[in-house]
């Protein structure tokens, strides 16, 4: 992987903050964006831009076939059968919260659903918002003091009340990367489907949804160098068949009456309203630009940072690292003695290093470990050893201004 030459075409990379060249390590928030997808924005809406799936006109047939040619890039990018399968959504949590509300309208009250402790809050509340409104019960797979599933709960959590597992592939808090093939296969041979939440695992592993057997599998674009405002919804068409659409308006509908409606084919069912048919092409400009450096190259490489970033900043006096799973993508959430996290976040700001700090929306992850939160350094394809670097020499910095 040529660094130099990707780092160019992410032009924010260059800028300098507070007068410091900025070291951009909140990626698991969101990841900057290249070139191609800001200019494949610019270009929808300067010279392509009309509504889709509605006019005869020129412009409208064109941006019609863009739009689902987007989908036809994300289908292949995740092996998906076939294009009925590929929902746009605003992001995962969208995503989420259309299965939690138009699966669980299946569910009935007593009804269980299995999600894990490590869970995004977007993977919690949607499934206690069905639990308010149809008393469905919500249990939990719980992780140990590395931060990985204990799995073996997963057998007697399991009862012939279970109607979904929901998990993370890999956890925004702790990096763990969950074994979700081998909990599919688990649920399966119980007749249980599972989604699986790929919000920060899209972005550094490749991912093959027919492989994994997922019945749903969501993620967000804004996390793989795409725009914010648009995500991905993968689910198994025989399911997507089954239950009910999510939303009602304009494209989801086939006939409509006062008395009556029926519903459109699929996908189209689950997409009501104008989608954001600029922020799809330019997911799909994303995920091209992946695909051409290759993901297996990405996984290598962030794998590299992982290891350097763990060892040096293991060097730091009373720096702990919160998350020591065996297998973890490439994210350090750590604590340094009794510092705040926010405190360490604040002076690292003024280095020009962007980290996150606080609960990570997964505040069941800090409970667990009897914490309010921690400072957390995510990379991505264009991080570099120097900038972690950067980074223990910032963190260094902010231990011994805090030193008693
Ligand atoms: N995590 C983070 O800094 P949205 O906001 O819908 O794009 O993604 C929600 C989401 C769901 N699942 C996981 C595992 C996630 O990490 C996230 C987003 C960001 O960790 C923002 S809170």
């Amino acid at each position: 992987m040529n660094i130099t030459a990707i780092r160019a075409d992410f032009p924010i990379l260059s800028e300098q903050i507070y007068g410091k060249p900025l070291v951009y390590f909140d990626n698991g928030a969101t990841t900057q964006k290249p070139r191609a997808v800001v200019e494949k924005l610019v270009d929808g809406y300067y010279k392509h831009n009309a509504n889709i799936h509605r006019g005869v006109h020129f412009l409208s047939q064109e941006a019609t076939e863009a739009h689902e040619a987007a989908r036809e890039t994300v289908r292949a990018f995740v092996n998906a059968r076939s294009t009925n399968e590929i929902i746009f959504t605003r992001g995962t949590t969208e995503a989420i919260n259309l299965v939690a509300s138009s699966f669980g309208e299946l569910f009935a009250e007593g009804d269980e659903i299995i999600v894990s402790q490590m869970e995004h809050h977007s993977n919690i509340v949607p499934w206690q918002l069905l639990g308010n409104r149809k008393g469905t019960v919500l249990k939990v797979i719980p992780f140990d003091e590395r931060g990985e599933l204990r799995l073996e709960t997963l057998d007697t959590l399991i009862t012939e009340r279970t109607k979904l597992i929901a998990v993370t592939q890999v956890s925004n808090a702790l990096g763990t990367v969950n074994p979700v093939k081998e909990i599919i296969a688990k649920a399966h041979s119980r007749g249980i489907p599972v989604l699986i939440d790929g919000a920060q695992s899209v972005p550094h592993f490749k991912i093959d949804v027919q492989d994994l057997d997922a019945d749903f599998f969501v993620f967000s674009g804004h996390k793989i160098y795409a725009p914010t405002g648009i995500g991905v919804l993968y689910g198994k068409e025989a399911w997507l068949d089954k239950i009910p659409p999510y939303q009602g308006g304009g494209e989801m509908i086939d006939k409509v009456t006062f008395e009556k409606t029926t519903f459109n084919v699929l996908p189209f069912k689950f997409e009501a309203g104008t989608p954001d048919f600029i922020g799809s092409t330019a997911l799909a400009e994303a995920l091209r630009y992946v695909s051409t450096i290759g993901l297996e190259k990405i996984a290598v490489h962030e794998q590299e940072l992982l290891a350097y970033a763990t060892e040096k900043l293991l060097q730091i006096d009373g720096l702990r690292i919160i998350g020591n799973a065996r297998h973890k993508s490439s994210l350090v959430s750590f604590l340094v003695g009794d510092i705040h996290p926010y405190d360490i976040g604040t002076i690292l700001d003024k280095l020009g290093i962007a980290v996150r700090t606080g609960h990570h929306c997964a505040q069941p992850v800090m409970d667990a470990f009897g914490i309010e939160g921690t400072v957390r350094a995510s990379f991505a394809l264009y991080n570099t050893k120097e900038e972690i670097d950067v980074l223990a020499t910032g963190i260094e910095r902010a231990r011994k201004m805090f030193a008693k």
